[in-house]
């Protein structure tokens, strides 16, 4: 069946549906509001007014030019005041460097995470002393760097499934990954990639966790050391970055952890294997030309040089069979980071390539792990691998190698299909009902198509075919389906990932918002409907991931009264009420202090021109709302201490004066006088 005839196929059904949905809306609304008006306090016209109009919706919705369609997709998404959302969506924040935590399918933004970036709201390196060390673990060479371009979240997985515990971000531009701990939602360690500046293909991690996936992108000599652009072949390299990580003390062990050395392509996305693929890792890469550029001194410029190949390498990596290598110290230090060297990988039979149609861009493992979907940018296909047939060819040995030696296993013995799916394949993912989702970028568009082999058997339609196209607005980049890059996706929902707005919002100047897209992907077939636009105010996030928010299990409030949220355990500065005091050891006042609604214990501080302080602050409060804020103004002071925290900073009091500190949370009726005197003698 074409997908012209199965939308007319369906066509009559839909409407059918969408109409006996609006109808089931405006009777819910009738039957409702009558309960509403009688528990009613007196009530004021306005009031009336509402009431009266929203017991028509029918009314309501031809006021404001709302179709049946809208009406149901209004119903889809709303979710009622003081109800919690069914799941949960983990963004990057793109250049701003943080995470966005959004609720779906109300789309209702949650919080914005201090990751690479400061952020005032959280006392995200503004002086505790907790953050400030997790920025400078972010420092590139002893510089700062305070902003990032990151990329793709990845969410901690058990058995292939998240499990709510960790989420990992890397920085494209600095070739960084950060850890948060979603037992409060702070950052907890940042690490710098030794051997590279930048990155692309992170983070992505294995089923179980104990890896976290860091590929490069823009060749470069490992460890960004100086190599002229002639001798690019022999000098320049790519790379892989497996970072061990630790549940137990919820830290990457960088001196587990360790690199491949790769070909000079540029390596662009990876993904883990699982199930099937378990212990094998898939990158993309592009450049395999090696261009170099320069079209100032007459060469093909980058974008025409590095897609004159028809085929690129799919990077087949034996993660396992590398890290036994690794541990028989067949390795090398480069900035003492263990890499693997690409002799060494070829000896040892830990990388195949597998050519690809140019200039690809994701590469997908289904959920079973048994097959691959790579997306070429510059080609309306997408190509699906066997992991089966790859691990066929590799076993039967293959007779060719690119010119470092790396064996090529034949296209046509590991592909298992190609689906035309339209211009500018990007990303995909997958559902419970057997489909998979690309994004198609210069289409602007999702689209819908079957998988074959096991997946087949839950849908009715052909395999391995496109099912139906549904367009976004615009420019779609990624796309995430409710855990659809796990073992057991969810289907339901997908959010387009897409990128500048036009026209789809009130103009707020040239530089325009991005749009996320909430589509609804639970029925079969042609039948996907748009439901909502969010537009994002910071950019340009690349990759989300959407969890079931009953996995999350975050703290209300701190473990006990005195917690140091870097170590997660009690802080040795812990102030309890009658402990508070202020002590001097020769130039240094170290004060110990407490916060409770509405002050702050000592409320006067004297100390001399030139000390240096060192200042904790306990906040003493159990209940879940009773966090308080801390400005010092003039030294750049700003901290959030939630309930039962322990903050540490430091300052030289450089400048004598009066300075009054105060709490920048509304903490309570007096919070104003929530206040003291830090007084500087002369
Ligand atoms: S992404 Cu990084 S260029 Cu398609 Cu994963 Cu946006
Ligand atoms: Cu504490 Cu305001």
């Amino acid at each position: 069946m074409t997908v012209q005839d199965s939308r007319q196929k369906y066509t009559p059904y839909l409407v059918a549906a969408l109409v006996v949905v609006a109808v089931l809306a405006v009777v819910f609304l009738i039957i409702r509001n009558p309960a509403e008006e009688t528990t009613a306090e007196p009530t004021t016209e306005a009031q009336t007014g509402q009431v009266a109009l929203s017991g028509d919706a029918q009314a309501i919705a031809e006021a404001r030019g709302l179709s049946p369609d809208d009406v149901v997709a209004a119903l889809k998404t709303y979710v009622p005041s003081g109800q919690p959302d069914e799941y949960v969506i983990f963004s990057s924040g793109g250049h701003s460097g943080q995470v966005l935590v959004i609720g779906v399918p109300s789309m209702r933004l949650l919080k914005v995470i201090g990751v690479f970036t400061p952020e005032p709201w959280q006392g995200w390196g503004y002086g505790a002393e907790s953050t400030m060390k997790v920025l400078e673990e972010g420092r590139v060479n002893g510089r700062d760097v305070l902003w990032a371009d990151t990329h793709h979240p990845a969410l901690s997985e058990t058995n292939g499934d998240y499990d709510g515990d960790w989420l990992f971000i890397n920085d494209k531009a600095n070739a960084r990954v950060a850890v948060i701990d979603l037992r409060d939602f702070e950052t907890k360690q940042i690490v710098k990639n030794p051997i590279a500046l930048n990155d692309h293909g992170g983070t992505m991690v294995t089923p179980n966790t104990d890896w976290v996936i860091e590929g490069g992108q823009y060749a470069a000599p490992l460890g960004w050391k100086y190599a002229s652009l002639d001798q690019y072949a022999e000098e320049y390299r790519g790379m892989v970055t497996f970072w061990k990580f630790d549940r137990e003390s919820g830290r990457i062990l960088p001196e587990e952890s360790f690199a491949l050395e790769l070909p000079p392509y540029w390596q662009d996305l990876c993904d883990a294997g699982k199930k099937v693929s378990d212990g094998w890792v898939f990158c993309n890469s592009f450049n395999t030309e090696m261009a170099t550029g320069g079209v100032e001194e007459g060469n093909p410029p980058f974008e025409a040089g590095a897609s004159q190949r028809d085929m690129d390498y799919l990077h087949i990596i034996n993660l396992n069979k590398a890290a036994e290598l690794v541990a028989a110290g067949k390795y090398e230090e480069v900035n003492g980071f263990k890499v693997l060297p690409l002799d060494v990988l070829t000896a040892e039979k830990v990388l195949f390539f597998a050519p690809e149609p140019k200039s690809p861009h994701g590469v997908d493992v289904a959920p079973n792990g048994d097959y691959l979907v790579v997306s070429g940018k510059l080609d309306p296909h997408v190509t699906v691998y066997s992991f089966e047939k790859i691990m066929q060819a590799i076993e039967a040995g293959p007779t060719e190698t690119d010119e470092y030696g790396v064996p090529i296993l034949n296209f046509d013995d590991v592909v298992e299909a190609q689906v035309e799916v339209g211009l500018g394949p990007l990303h995909t993912q997958f559902d419970n009902q057997g489909y998979a989702y690309t994004s198609l970028f210069l289409d602007s568009a999702v689209a819908r198509w079957t998988l074959g082999g096991d997946y087949a058997e839950k849908n009715p339609d052909e395999p391995w075919t496109l099912v139906s196209k549904i367009p976004v607005n615009y420019n779609i980049g990624h796309l995430v389906a409710a855990e659809g890059d796990t073992v057991d996706p969810d289907g339901k929902y997908l959010v387009a990932l897409n990128k500048w707005a036009i026209d789809r919002f009130v103009n707020v100047g040239p530089l325009l918002p991005q749009n996320f897209q909430l589509i609804d992907i639970s029925q079969p077939g042609t039948q996907m409907q748009l439901l909502y636009d969010m537009p994002i105010g910071l950019g340009e996030p690349h990759y989300a991931q959407m969890i079931k928010a009953d996995k999350l299990h975050a703290w209300e409030v701190y473990p006990e009264v005195g917690w140091d949220p870097h170590t997660q355990s009690k802080s040795p500065y812990a102030t309890m009420p009658g402990e508070e005091r202020v002590e001097r050891n020769g130039n240094t006042v170290e004060i110990w202090m407490t916060a409770v609604r509405s002050h702050f214990t000592p409320e006067h501080i004297e100390i001399k021109k030139g000390d240096h302080v060192i200042w904790h602050i306990t906040n003493i409060e159990r209940a879940k709302d009773a966090t308080h804020g801390f400005a010092l103004p003039g030294y750049n002071i700003n901290l959030s201490i939630e309930p039962g925290e322990t903050v540490t900073f430091e300052f030289d009091a450089v400048e004598d004066g009066v300075f009054s500190y105060y709490c920048t949370e509304f903490c309570s009726a007096l919070h104003l006088e929530m206040t003291g005197y830090l007084l500087v003698q002369p």
